[in-house]
């Protein structure tokens, strides 16, 4: 976690306005990965469908995909079994878990149904058809620069509340993009003004969330009772790959952020422990305190799992998903969904800088079965 977010995460420190903090929950992690260059993340969207459809698979209707211009490639919709299946899940209720200070947890288990194939279905395909990113960056810690190599592969969609894709009306904040329409411009939501050219919209394109994940994010916002805009997706390829300690607690979140998180593929433990509550200036712990001092806790996550992380959860814990050593070094992955809602412009920016960057896109190649760059073919 970078000294200057630590502490704003703490103190609440940080000046309005500012530009948000890089994400600090690669830096005592991040692996030597090599870094690919010559490919470009930013496509300028695909005209031929047929172009990135593998020889030999099933036609597909050019209307089962979602597309963008800031999309590599077109992203399909969800198999006809997962969106049969859709409507009914969550598969199980809701256990609350808030019997520690400030923590306010929902977890299903699972959510989405695992008996059948439905949630390791929905893994490979999410693995196979995003485009993800292996994420690179310095940050500058004491007047020492330290490049970062974000240790897992992410991807993201969505937009901040104050704007929407120009045809987004009907698919909610993040945009979700059902269809070939021309998606192009970003509006104001207020006074559909054209904010495309903002600087916040402009370091990357801000690209809608695609049907086959908007579907999940419409079922999420009922079973939390709240909205979000922005996707997140983690794939941990193996046991090296990880997130350290952190709390989704930027300030372009809002103060009580509700985070849905889901589990798919293979089991990894989410470790949560409370943040340091730091002294009284010029004093000491009071008993109070001390015993307001919480267990860490360790949630074992399964395939189809979902974790609401809610209320005080993030401004006063941390979470992580640690490396696995030994014989779970290599598990055959998992997949991590996170649904949030990002209340101005700056959150875009973030969100796409930590979790798209500028380095190559990266596809799953089903015969190497791992990730391999993408290239456009003409
Ligand atoms: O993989 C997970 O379960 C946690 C992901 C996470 O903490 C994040 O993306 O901020």
């Amino acid at each position: 976690m970078s000294r200057k977010r630590t502490i704003d995460a703490f103190f609440g420190a940080a000046s309005a306005g500012a530009p948000e903090p890089k994400k600090p929950c690669d830096i005592a992690t991040g692996s030597p990965e090599t870094h690919l260059d010559g490919l470009n993340t930013n496509g300028n969207g695909l005209k031929e469908l047929d172009a990135v459809i593998a020889p030999g698979t099933a036609a597909r209707k050019s209307d089962d995909y979602s597309t963008h211009p800031a999309y590599p490639f077109p992203i399909p919709h969800l198999p006809s079994a997962l969106a049969a299946e859709l409507p009914s899940w969550p598969a199980s209720l809701g256990r609350v878990i808030n019997d520690q200070p400030d923590l306010d947890l929902l977890y299903f288990e699972p959510y989405v149904v695992r008996g059948g194939g439905s949630a390791r279905s929905l893994f490979e395909f999410l693995r196979s058809e995003l485009p993800f990113y292996r994420v690179e960056y310095d940050i500058n810690r004491g007047g020492t620069s330290t490049h970062i190599r974000t240790p897992r592969w992410t991807t993201v969609f969505g937009l901040d509340d104050t704007s929407r894709f120009s045809s987004s009306s009907s698919s909610g904040g993040g945009g979700g993009s059902g269809g070939g329409e021309d998606i192009t411009k970003i509006l104001d939501v207020k006074t559909g003004r054209d904010v495309s050219a903002d600087k916040f919209y402009t370091r990357y394109k801000p690209r809608p969330i695609p049907k086959c994940l908007d579907d999940l994010r419409l079922s999420a916002q009922v079973a939390a009772g709240c909205e979000f805009n922005f996707c997140l997706v983690n794939y941990y390829a193996s046991g090296a790959d990880s997130i350290s300690f952190h709390s989704d607690d930027e300030r372009f979140l809002g103060p009580l952020p509700a985070i849905a998180s889901f589990s798919l593929g293979a089991r990894r433990d989410f470790l949560l422990k409370h943040k340091p509550i730091p002294p009284p200036p010029g004093g000491e712990h009071t008993e109070a305190m001390r015993n307001a001092t919480s267990k860490p806790l360790k949630l074992p996550l399964a395939s189809g799992d979902m974790v609401l992380m809610r209320g005080l959860t993030q401004a006063n814990w941390l979470h992580s998903i640690p490396k696995r050593t030994g014989k779970n070094a290599t598990d055959g992955g998992r997949i991590n969904i996170t649904f949030r809602r990002a209340l101005v412009k700056p959150g875009t920016d973030n969100y796409y800088n930590y979790n798209v960057g500028t380095g190559p896109v990266y596809k799953w190649d089903a015969v190497s079965r791992e990730m391999r760059p993408w290239k456009k073919i003409l």
